[in-house]
């Protein structure tokens, strides 16, 4: 099967840590595509993922999957264990409603943020409106302290375990960490903090 990346980019990371978890990154071929080059946008690639985004799966039988979630459910029939996304349908809407506050409103704000204000983006991101930027970077910091206080509570983003919702969490705190140089315990959120140093030392989060 053939996954196509970008190195740094936060969603395929997503991806690449969840099937890190499950121990199973020997039966991908990864194949890089140059999001500043507009490789993306080219038809080749507008042929597997019609909306010109990474992730994308390429199935043995030709099928393509994009949209880290859905290709995540997919690997989590191909390997269901570790569990990452629920073992039953109780547990599975919990989780689904952590992972879905985490991409929506966490890395979904640091996206808007980043890509608004940052010139490396501006490939990607055409006209960018730094004020509209910068009132996403207020919002999401708005979100990630509810994390905060939410991750006093209890040790992972779902609750007590790890799942999928940590590593869409981790990959948005990343992503902020390394372009608006977001550090949690720098902006009064320690509980954050704590959380995106314990996922780090996970051998995933070298992924
Ligand atoms: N909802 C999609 C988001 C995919 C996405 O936005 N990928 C970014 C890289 S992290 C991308 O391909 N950007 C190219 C562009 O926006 O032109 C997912 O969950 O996979």
């Amino acid at each position: 099967m053939k996954l196509f990346v970008a190195p740094r980019a936060p969603n395929p990371r997503r991806v690449l840590m969840f099937i890190a978890e499950k121990g199973i990154a020997d039966r991908f071929e990864l194949v890089d595509v140059d999001l500043n080059a507009g490789e993306h946008r080219a038809e080749a690639f507008r042929a597997r993922s019609p909306l010109s985004k990474v992730p994308a799966l390429e199935l043995d039988d030709g099928r393509v999957l994009t949209e880290s979630r859905a290709i995540c459910t997919w690997l989590e029939g191909l390997a269901p264990e570790p569990n990452l996304m629920g073992r039953d349908a109780d547990e599975r809407a919990f989780i689904e409603m952590a992972d879905r506050r985490a991409e929506l409103y966490l890395m979904f704000g640091f996206a808007l943020a980043i890509r608004h204000t940052h010139p490396g983006l501006a490939p990607l991101e055409q006209p960018q409106f730094p004020d509209f930027g910068r009132s996403q970077g207020e919002k999401v910091r708005a979100v990630a302290r509810w994390f905060d206080d939410e991750l006093a509570r209890h040790p992972f983003i779902a609750g007590e375990r790890f799942t999928i919702a940590d590593i869409t969490a981790f990959c948005a705190i990343e992503f902020a960490r390394g372009l608006l140089k977001f550090r949690p315990a720098e902006e009064g959120m320690p509980h954050l903090q704590a959380w995106r140093d314990r996922i780090a030392e996970r051998p995933s989060a070298q992924a």
